[in-house]
C-alpha cells in the first residue's frame, strides 16, 4: 500500500509527501543533491493574545443583543434580508485572528557526482515511512523518514550500500528567522514569532556511523565519508490551550528532553516502536477491491484513472481510501489541536483561509471517517479542542446573543476565537457549536464509552443546548421555534429557520435528551428540552419541485448549483432521514439539481450523501469526479488549493458505501457501486460498539462477521444477501437468532464474533 513516484518532488503542494505524529510533521521532497523536509508544528500560529493587531474573541467590547433584536424584527417583518444588511449590524472587523505558520525546513545536501539512476520516492501507508532510493556512481543510496508518535520526533536515516559513501551538509532554516546554535551533535534553531511573540524551538541531533561529523559555516553540520547518517528532530512552541492566556512553558526543556530520549533509544528502536504504534491503528481496516498494488507510479495511476472499474482504477480507489486514514492518523493523535484545513502540513506564511478551523463543514468533515474507519483515538485532539472552546464560547454567547451556554461561529483558531467578523457571506453560523457537540456524542454511539460521555461529551452538549434554549425565537408566521437570524452556509439571504439551522438544533436536542436520560440528569434540562422539541420547526420540508427545501420558504432554484448542500445535513452527517422516506427522495431531487459540486470537499460530501441515499453508482460517480478533477498528484485533495477535508470526506464516503448504522439496524453493503462487484472489507465500525467484516461477490454479500463489543441484541439487515441466511458463532455453532423480514436480530455477547452466511443457493 504505497504512493510512489520515479522523480523527486519539486512543488510542495502537488508533489511532496507528508509524515506526521499528530503534532510535528514534515513533507518530503526527496531531492538530489538537496533533500528538503518542510517542517510543521501544529501549534505555530500567529494572532491571538499579544498579536500586534490586538485581539479579542471576535465578540468585541460592546454587547450586541440589541442589534440582534433589530435583525430578528426585520426578518419577522420582511422574511429575507441581505447578508450585507446583517453584517452592517452584527459584523465587526477581525483583529489578530492569525494564521497557521510553517516552522521551517531541514535541508540536507548530498552531492551526486554522477547521473542518478533507479530513482524512487515513496510513502508506505501501512508503515508510515517515507523513502527515497537511487543509484549514483555505482552506489545505492537510501533515505527513510518517519514521524514517531511514541517518541515525538521525526527520525531520518541516510545510508549507502558502500562504506563511507555518505557525505554532505545539513542545516535548518525558518521563514521566521531565529537563532541557530550548534553544540556537539545538536543543532538548535529558536525564535519568537514577530506577530505575537510565540516562542518556538527546533532541535536536531545527528549521529554518523563511520566517517566524521564537524561544524560547517552558518550553523551547519558537515558529514564526511560516513556509512550512515541518522538525525532526530523535536520541536515545540509555548502555545497552550489555556484560556485566556494561551501560553505555557518555554519549549526549550521539553524539546531538549524529547530529542535526548530519542537519541538514547536509537533509530532502530524508534522505528520498531513506530511500526507497532502505527500498525496498531492503520491495520484495523483492510479494503480489497480485487487488486491493491500497482506497478505504475501514483501520478500515472491518477492521470490514467477513468473510474471505469478497471483493476488499475480500483487500486487507486483503495489507495485513496487508505490514504485518508493515513492522513488522519498522521495529523490527529494527541495535543491540543485537531487537524486543520491542511491537516498539519502548510508551507505558506499566508495560507488560504489562514489554514484554520472552518466550522460550517470543513473541521467536521475531517473527522467523518474517525469512527466508521476504526480510528476513534484520532478524535482526542478534536474533543479537547471543542472542550477548550467552551470558556471563550460562553463569553461570546453572553456578549453577542445574551444567552447562556456556549457558541462559536463560522470559523475559529487556537486562541478561542468564537465571535464574528465582517465578511458578509461567511461570518454568521452560531449553529457550529451544536454541530461540533453532536460529533462528540457520535463517539459515544460508536464506542458506548459511558464514562467519556459523562465527563467529556455531555457537559459540552448540555451547554450547547442551553444556548439554543435561550436563543430560539418564536416564528410569527406559525408559532414554531426557529433559529433567527439563520443563514444557510455561504448561500442565500438571512431568514428565519433555514433547513440546516433547524436540523442541527433538532439533532442536538435529541442527542442531549437521550444522553440526559442515560446519565439520569436530574436537573430541569430534560423537561425544558422536551418542551422546546415539541415547538421546534424540524427544518424538513418538501418543496414545489419535489426538492428538500433549503429555507423555510420555498425559495430553492432548480438551476442553483452551489457547492454547499447544507439542507441535506439531515441525510448526512445528520441522523434525521431514513433512506426510504419521502423526504429522502426529495433530498435526492435536490442533490441531483445541485450537480457535481465544484470543490474537493463538496464532491466528498456528495459521496457520503449518495451513499446514505443508497445510490452506490451516484456515490461512485462523485468519487470519480473527485479523483479526476480535485485530486493532486500526491493524492492531496484540492479545493483548490490543497484542503484535507476532501481526502477525509472521501474516505468516510467509501466506508459509508459498505456499512451504515444510522438507525437501529446495521446495514451491510447499503450502496455498493456496480464497479466493485467483488471484494472484502474488514474492521469497519458500526454504532453500538460493533466491528464488521464483509466479503462479497457479484455485488452481494457472501459472508458477514460481526465482532461484538457489548452484550445485547443487534439488528442486522440481510436483505442484500442473495438467499436465506443463517447465523453461527465463531466455531460454526448455530445461534438462535430471530428473522423479521429483511432483518435478523442476533443476541450478542461482548467479545464474541458472529457469522452471517447464506444457507442455500435459493434466490430470495
Ligand atoms: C468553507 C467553504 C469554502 C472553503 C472554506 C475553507 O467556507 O465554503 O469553499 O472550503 O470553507
Amino acid at each position: 500500500m504505497m504512493l510512489w513516484y520515479d522523480e523527486p518532488a519539486e512543488d510542495w503542494e502537488t508533489e511532496s509527501l507528508p509524515v506526521g505524529n499528530g503534532s510535528l510533521g514534515a513533507t518530503v521532497f526527496g531531492g538530489v543533491p538537496t533533500e528538503r523536509l518542510a517542517l510543521n508544528h501544529k501549534t505555530l500560529w500567529t494572532g491571538g493574545p499579544g498579536s500586534i493587531q490586538g485581539y479579542d474573541h471576535g465578540d468585541g467590547d460592546t454587547p450586541r443583543p440589541e442589534a440582534l433584536r433589530r435583525v430578528r424584527s426585520r426578518i419577522d417583518a420582511v422574511h429575507r434580508i441581505s447578508p450585507e444588511e446583517v453584517v452592517d449590524l452584527l459584523g465587526r472587523p477581525r483583529r489578530g485572528f492569525g494564521a497557521y505558520q510553517p516552522l521551517g525546513a531541514l535541508l540536507v545536501d548530498l552531492p551526486a557526482p554522477a547521473p542518478i539512476t533507479d530513482y524512487r520516492r515513496e510513502l508506505a501507508l501501512a508503515e508510515a515511512t517515507a523513502g527515497v532510493r537511487y543509484r549514483c556512481a555505482g552506489v545505492g543510496y537510501r533515505r527513510e523518514y518517519l514521524a514517531s508518535h511514541p517518541h515525538e520526533v521525526i527520525a531520518g536515516r541516510v545510508s549507502a550500500d558502500r562504506p563511507g559513501a555518505v557525505s554532505g551538509r545539513l542545516r535548518l532554516e525558518s521563514p521566521h528567522g531565529g537563532t541557530a546554535t550548534i553544540a556537539g551533535d545538536r543543532l538548535t534553531l529558536r525564535g519568537a514569532l514577530a506577530d505575537n511573540g510565540l516562542r518556538w524551538e527546533v532541535q536536531i541531533r545527528v549521529l554518523v556511523e563511520g566517517g566524521s561529523l564537524t561544524t560547517g559555516p552558518d550553523a551547519s553540520f558537515v558529514i564526511t565519508e560516513a556509512d550512515r547518517l541518522v538525525f532526530l528532530i523535536a520541536a515545540g512552541t509555548d502555545y497552550s490551550d489555556d484560556h485566556p492566556r494561551y501560553r505555557g512553558e518555554d519549549p526549550h526543556i521539553r524539546v531538549t528532553e524529547t530529542v535526548n530520549r530519542a537519541m538514547a533509544a536509537g533509530y532502530d528502536a524508534i522505528r520498531a516502536e513506530h511500526l507497532d504504534d502505527h500498525r496498531g491503528l492503520f491495520d484495523r481496516v483492510r479494503l480489497d477491491l480485487g487488486r491493491s498494488d500497482s506497478t505504475k507510479p501514483t501520478d500515472v495511476l491518477l492521470a490514467e484513472y477513468t473510474g471505469g472499474g478497471s483493476a488499475q482504477d480500483r487500486a487507486l480507489e483503495v489507495l485513496f481510501f487508505s490514504y485518508g486514514r493515513y492522513l488522519l492518523i498522521a495529523s490527529s493523535r494527541h495535543g491540543p489541536l485537531p487537524a486543520n484545513l491542511q491537516g498539519m502540513w502548510n508551507a505558506s506564511t499566508q495560507p488560504a483561509w489562514s489554514c484554520d478551523y472552518h466550522l460550517n463543514i470543513n473541521l467536521q468533515m475531517n473527522y467523518w471517517p474517525a469512527l466508521t474507519t476504526n480510528l476513534a483515538e484520532t478524535l482526542d485532539p478534536y474533543d479537547r479542542f471543542v472542550t477548550a472552546l467552551q470558556a471563550p464560547g460562553s463569553h461570546t454567547a453572553r456578549q453577542i446573543h445574551a444567552a447562556r451556554g456556549w457558541v462559536v461561529h463560522n470559523e475559529t483558531n487556537p486562541y478561542g476565537f468564537t465571535g464574528v467578523h465582517d465578511w458578509a457571506t461567511a461570518f454568521w453560523f452560531p449553529e457550529a457549536a451544536a454541530w461540533l457537540s453532536l460529533q462528540l456524542h457520535e463517539r459515544y454511539l460508536f464506542t458506548r464509552d459511558e464514562y467519556r460521555l459523562r465527563t467529556v461529551a455531555y457537559p459540552i452538549m448540555r451547554a450547547a443546548s442551553e444556548f439554543w434554549l435561550d436563543a430560539l425565537h418564536v416564528d410569527p408566521r406559525d408559532g414554531t421555534l426557529v433559529v433567527s437570524p439563520s443563514y444557510s452556509p455561504e448561500h442565500g439571504g438571512f431568514s428565519a429557520g433555514a433547513a440546516m439551522s433547524q436540523q442541527i438544533v433538532a439533532a442536538l436536542f435529541a442527542a442531549t435528551s437521550a444522553a440526559a436520560t442515560l446519565l439520569a440528569d436530574d436537573t430541569d434540562l430534560p423537561a425544558r428540552l422536551a418542551d422546546a422539541r415539541d415547538g421546534l420547526d424540524s427544518g424538513i420540508r418538501v418543496g414545489s419541485w419535489g426538492q428538500l427545501q433549503e429555507w423555510k420558504a420555498d425559495w430553492d432554484d432548480p438551476a442553483d448549483d452551489h457547492r454547499h448542500v447544507s439542507h441535506l445535513f439531515a441525510v448526512y452527517p445528520g441522523p434525521g432521514l431514513a433512506p426510504e422516506s419521502p423526504e429522502a427522495a426529495a433530498a435526492s431531487v435536490s442533490l441531483r439539481a445541485r450537480g457535481a459540486g465544484e470543490t474537493g470537499w463538496s464532491k466528498a460530501w456528495r459521496i457520503n450523501l449518495w451513499a446514505r441515499l443508497c445510490d452506490g453508482d451516484r456515490a461512485h460517480a462523485a468519487l470519480i469526479d473527485q479523483l479526476r478533477h480535485s485530486t493532486l498528484p500526491n493524492l492531496w485533495d484540492t479545493h483548490p488549493p490543497f484542503q484535507i477535508d476532501g481526502n477525509l470526506g472521501a474516505t468516510s464516503g467509501v466506508a459509508e458505501l459498505l456499512v451504515q448504522s444510522h438507525g437501529d439496524v446495521i446495514e451491510v453493503l447499503p450502496a455498493l457501486p456496480s464497479a466493485w462487484p467483488t471484494g472484502s472489507v474488514s474492521g469497519l465500525r458500526a454504532r453500538g460498539d460493533l466491528t464488521v467484516d464483509i466479503e462479497w461477490t457479484r455485488g452481494v454479500p457472501s459472508r458477514v462477521v460481526l465482532h461484538a463489543g457489548r452484550t445485547g441484541p443487534v439488528r442486522v439487515g440481510v436483505g442484500r444477501f442473495a438467499s436465506e441466511t443463517a447465523v453461527t458463532d465463531a466455531t460454526g455453532k448455530p445461534i438462535a437468532s430471530e428473522h423479521l423480514g429483511d432483518v435478523v436480530i442476533i443476541p450478542m455477547r461482548a467479545g464474541e464474533s458472529y457469522l452471517i452466511t447464506e444457507t442455500s443457493a435459493t434466490t430470495r
